[in-house]
């Protein structure tokens, strides 16, 4: 379960968090496709909780596992799937399985389902009072059975270690394998045991061949579980046979850019950080939940710090390490906001600009020419290893990926201007971070890689951009 299946020339996530289904779709077709996405993750799919102020976290709290929300409702949602596939972009669906919504009388969810959360009764599925963990609250880090037999900020606790229980939850994943998808995040799956988790993934379907997949294909699952240290569960408990996300690279990251680490100690980044296998890592700068202060997140790059989040994020995809995924975001100025959304709570689409970047509230990261022109880099260099290390000591680095591209970084408050190692083959080349090749001309910077394959590379600190990319033409 750690491949995820992306197609030829395709690669990294992103996370279009709040999208509604047929808005996806069109992106798969006017942008993800061909700019060469691999994938998406998707807000959860199931029938959440309404809760009267809308917030983003009501989806967080489901109440059925009927396909309807404020993204759409199951035929929207199989679309999607279709035509995302047919551009060469994967689908994974954002899975809520630790628990269901939490204490109401009355609960009334976003396709009408009713459920008693005070009486464990949740009638669409059905779950009743036999099938959760009941009676404590999450509040012991240091204690395993706490964290995973408790209530997760009151949200009522499901069993895993009850075959009906599995059995419902196998099914909904199931049922979504069937229409093509291609994996899963797991939420919250700290709050999970590992050997009810392996169970569940064990039993899941085989990718579905009508929607394009070879035959006997895993899903790809990678598992939400947030281990900065110092707590009884360690993410290593999960990456025996799916990958999980890896926080102490958000956090690190973040860190380093922001000046609290210096940029040359990047130079081992990765499992010389102590992070977790490569291959078992999902990695991000910011995901939805520590870009608003939640979920362990403090002092995480976003958006909102423009420059820094680019250079955070263009490391990222030009460094070998994990499975990348680019958050795509809705503006915010309160962290229990919702999506854009009109006056009866319907989610309004993202507009496009005449540039390419997105209005109607919607931030777009994955449409900045920084971010999308990163991931066709990680795309052309795909496969190689890192070489050619450069640092002054401080925080201007760069290095090389196999004689397929190079990337320089100025981290420090003055300018970087040095004859460096590229490992391209002589030519000219356009920065791809200040600009795109346009009828045959480079808009922003170009670079001169001598027969040497030595480069002046000049990043003022004065520039829009602290990052200078170039790589070899894709071959396709
Ligand atoms: C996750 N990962 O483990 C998600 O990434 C995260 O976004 C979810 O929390 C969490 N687990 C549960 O799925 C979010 C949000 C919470 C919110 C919950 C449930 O970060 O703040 O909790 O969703 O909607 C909210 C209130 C909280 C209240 C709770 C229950 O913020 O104060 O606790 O609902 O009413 C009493
Ligand atoms: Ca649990």
């Amino acid at each position: 379960h750690k491949d995820p299946h992306f197609s030829d020339n395709h690669g990294t996530i992103v996370h279009l968090f709040e999208w509604k289904w047929s808005d996806i779709a069109d992106e798969c077709e006017r942008f993800l496709g061909p700019m060469g996405y691999g994938g998406i993750q998707t807000s959860p799919v199931q029938e959440n909780v309404v809760i009267g102020s809308r917030p983003w976290w009501e989806r967080y709290q489901p109440i059925s596992y009927k396909w309807v929300t404020r993204s759409g409702d199951a035929e929207a949602f199989k679309d999607m799937v279709r035509r995302c596939n047919k551009d060469g972009v994967r689908i994974y669906v954002d899975a809520v399985i630790n628990h269901m919504s939490t204490n109401q009388k009355l609960a009334v969810g976003t396709g009408g389902s009713t459920a008693d959360t005070s009486a464990f009764q949740f009638y669409a599925v059905p779950y009743g009072p036999g099938d959760f963990n009941r009676g404590c609250s999450v509040t012991n880090y240091k204690n395993v059975s706490n964290v995973r037999n408790c209530e997760l900020n009151g949200l009522r606790d499901l069993n895993q270690g009850k075959n009906y229980v599995r059995e419902k939850i196998i099914d909904f994943m199931n049922g979504l394998i069937d229409v093509g998808v291609a994996g899963f995040r797991i939420d919250a799956a700290k709050h999970m045991w590992p050997n009810d988790l392996e169970i569940i993934y064990n039993k899941l379907h085989n990718l579905s061949t009508k929607h394009g997949f070879k035959s006997g294909q895993r899903p790809y699952i990678y598992q939400e579980v947030i281990d900065n240290g110092g707590e009884a569960v360690s993410s290593k408990e999960y990456n025996r046979n799916a990958a999980v996300t890896e926080f102490k690279h958000s956090n690190k990251l973040s860190n380093a850019f922001q000046g609290r680490d210096a940029l040359k100690w990047l130079i081992n980044w990765g499992e010389g950080w102590g992070f977790l296998p490569s291959g078992d890592a999902l990695v991000f700068v910011d995901n939805h939940d520590n870009q608003r202060g939640h979920g362990s997140g403090g002092s995480i790059l976003t958006h909102k710090k423009s420059k820094l989040y680019k250079m955070a994020t263009a490391f990222m995809l030009a460094h070998p390490y994990g499975v990348t995924q680019v958050m795509s975001s809705f503006h915010f100025d309160n962290s229990d906001a919702g999506p854009p959304a009109d006056s009866s709570g319907n989610i309004i689409s993202p507009g496009i600009n005449a540039d390419g970047t997105c209005s109607n509230g919607w931030v777009c990261e994955h449409r900045w020419r920084q971010i999308y022109n990163m991931v066709r880099f990680r795309n052309v260099v795909k496969g190689t290893a890192l070489n050619d290390w450069w640092d002054n000591k401080s925080n201007q680095i760069a290095f090389c990926r196999g004689g397929s591209g190079f990337i320089a970084v100025n981290g420090d408050s003055w300018d970087l201007k040095q004859t460096l190692q590229t490992c391209l083959p002589a030519g000219t080349y356009c920065d791809v971070i200040s600009g795109n090749l346009v009828n045959g001309k480079c808009s922003g910077k170009s670079v001169t890689v001598g027969r040497d394959g030595k480069a002046y590379i000049e990043i003022l600190k004065s520039e829009y951009d602290g990052v200078l990319a170039i790589h070899k033409q894709p071959q396709s």
